[in-house]
């Protein structure tokens, strides 16, 4: 029988026209073998979805809520106003603002909830799984490990593109 294994990161998105950016949160947790969910639920179309998840998040065993949205982004405060758990939103572009909305109902969230507020698109829902993972990491030898040669990785790929800097400087 295939073991089941409990998603330890939620990612949660206002619709399914987020789908584009948010998963690259979730080739992010692939790639670190963190086991991971995703929904469409809407702070605004459907509150009591919304409500019913965040509240039975941490029962289910999730340490991590990412969160996605855009337009009057007001999903992850929703969400943070709810759980005990760490929020990280990802505002999105959905408008004619092309995420400033987004990012100003995501960030500027009242003191007492907090919302860890990553950048807008596709580089904020990446490191929203990076923050998320650093988050677990805390606590998880073998993800502190991933997390360590995934920065080492990334540094190998800077010095070579200094390399083929340097060849191209030659043909100059
Ligand atoms: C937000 O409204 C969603 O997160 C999405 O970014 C935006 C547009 O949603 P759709 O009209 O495409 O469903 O709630």
């Amino acid at each position: 029988m295939k073991e089941t294994i409990s998603p330890r990161i939620a990612i949660l998105m206002g619709s399914d026209s987020d789908w584009e950016v948010m998963k690259e949160a979730g080739k992010v947790l692939k790639d670190f073998a963190i086991p991971f969910e995703m929904t469409v639920t809407s702070a605004h179309r459907t509150p009591e979805r919304t409500h019913e998840y965040a509240t039975s998040a941490a029962q289910r065993g999730i340490e991590v809520l990412i969160v996605g949205a855009g337009a009057a982004a007001h999903l992850a405060g929703v969400v943070a106003s709810i759980t005990d758990l760490p929020v990280i939103g990802v505002p999105l572009s959905a408008t004619d603002l092309q995420g400033m909305d987004a990012l100003l109902a995501t960030v500027q969230m009242p003191g007492g909830i907090p919302v860890a507020t990553m950048a807008i698109g596709k580089a904020g829902a990446k490191n929203a799984a990076l923050f998320a993972a650093r988050i677990l990491a805390l606590h998880d030898p073998d993800i502190a490990e991933e997390y360590r040669s995934f920065r080492a990785k990334m540094a190998e790929e800077v010095t070579s593109k200094h390399q083929a800097l340097q060849n191209r400087l030659k043909e100059l």
